[in-house]
């Protein structure tokens, strides 16, 4: 039984062999098969998974892109969610006079965050949460809040010793943006990072 001890630890499976009793637990085949369906259950679309190719207009709007103005620009958004607090989810529900829109904002707010970075978990990334200047669209910044991994703050160090993006992490980010920027106006509105979040593929 020393397999069991050792694979208990892992959460997801925890919850799969909790939820299938002790024959499955028996197994731990069987056990982490399961745990694996589990997570592509509540796993969102990741954009950094694959290769993007772009028309040749895309690719000029891709090529005009700045990576230094995005990196100060997604640095001062990665700052103010990590500040963010967390929301009180009862008050969202007793809210009465609240649109939908809003009581969905306030129920992913409250949400459990990413425990080193005060970040929402991705699938709890509303429009709201991401368009940090509320016009509705999304630069390739903010899009990046939701694109890049919630914690690649021990990626590389730059010049002065600090933790910053390697340069493939904004390029790959960078791809894809321009790639769902379906009608080219340089930023996401809500039906084009929708396409995003559903890993859509217009590849022919
Ligand atoms: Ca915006
Ligand atoms: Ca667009």
């Amino acid at each position: 039984m020393t397999i069991l001890k050792k694979t208990t630890a892992l959460s997801t499976l925890a919850l799969a062999l909790a939820a299938c009793g002790d024959d499955v637990a028996e197994d731990p085949v069987v056990g982490s098969e399961m745990a694996d369906v589990e997570t592509a259950a509540t796993a969102e679309y990741d954009p950094m998974t694959r290769d993007y190719a772009l028309s040749d207009d895309a690719q000029t709007r891709r090529d005009a892109f700045d990576a230094d103005a995005f990196r100060s620009e997604y640095d001062g958004y990665r700052d103010e969610v990590a500040a963010e607090q967390v929301a009180n989810a009862d008050e969202a529900a007793t809210a009465a006079d609240m649109s939908e829109d809003e009581r969905n904002e306030m129920e992913a707010a409250s949400q459990e965050r990413d425990a080193d970075t005060n970040m929402r978990r991705r699938e709890n990334m509303t429009w709201g949460y991401l368009d940090r200047n509320d016009d509705d669209q999304l630069s390739v910044a903010e899009y990046a809040i939701w694109a890049i991994p919630l914690d690649p703050q021990h990626e590389a160090l730059n010049d002065q010793g600090e933790p910053e993006l390697k340069a493939e992490t904004i390029n790959k980010a960078a791809d894809s943006f321009f790639y769902y920027d379906t009608d080219g106006d340089t930023y996401l509105d809500r039906r084009e990072f929708t396409s995003a979040r559903r890993g859509e593929n217009f590849d022919s």
